[in-house]
């Protein structure tokens, strides 16, 4: 089963850091992560079939990151560089011509968003792509800021919620309001 979306080779659809890390038995556990790769590689599958562009993102720390408590951050150790947990779900079916992206790599800075530092934003614009589709992990960490990068780049942009999940469910209302605000469409 896959959502209904009309993909074409304008569309790049992003999946966001679906990494061991952030499943269970990861560092930094999503309730419901793993659960979201069946549907996500249909997903991809859709997507590669109408030749939309598929990218996939990562969380790729250096040891010892500024985001990690011991370092003073918010979250634990997670994804780092070249570690099993960094790597991608063993069942995601990313096609050996997707785009990998690298994010939040540099010691003294982290980054949510698939967009941030690593020059993606004009990467899409240079093959044309007009809207983005995203799913993936975090819902209310790297997943609302990459939606959000979307759309202020000028993407339209349109976020599948059932492929998504959140570290704090809690949080989930007031991303709500972030996307409506910018008039991200939320397909539930
Ligand atoms: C993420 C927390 C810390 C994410 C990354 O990918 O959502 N969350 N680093
Ligand atoms: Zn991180």
């Amino acid at each position: 089963m896959t959502i209904d979306v009309d993909y074409g080779p304008r569309d790049a659809l992003l999946v966001v850091d679906m990494q061991n890390d952030f499943c269970e038995g990861g560092a930094l556990a999503v309730d419901g992560g793993a659960a979201l790769v069946p549907g996500i590689n249909a997903e991809i599958e859709a997507a590669r079939a109408a030749g939309a562009l598929v990218v996939a993102s990562r969380d790729w720390h250096p040891v010892d990151h500024m985001s990690f408590s011991h370092r003073g951050g918010p979250w634990p150790v997670h994804c780092v560089q070249d570690t099993p947990g960094a790597a991608f779900h063993p069942d995601l079916a990313l096609p050996e011509d997707a785009i990998r992206v690298s994010k939040a790599t540099a010691f003294d800075a982290d980054a949510y968003s698939a967009f941030d530092g690593t020059g993606l934003g004009g990467y899409l614009q240079e093959k044309g792509i007009e809207r983005v589709i995203v799913c993936g992990l975090a819902l209310d960490v790297c997943v609302h800021a990459t939606v959000l990068a979307a759309s202020r780049e000028g993407f339209t942009t349109l976020l599948l919620e059932a492929l998504s999940a959140a570290v704090d469910p809690d949080a989930i209302e007031a991303c709500h309001r972030d996307f409506e605000q910018a008039g991200i469409e939320v397909r539930p």
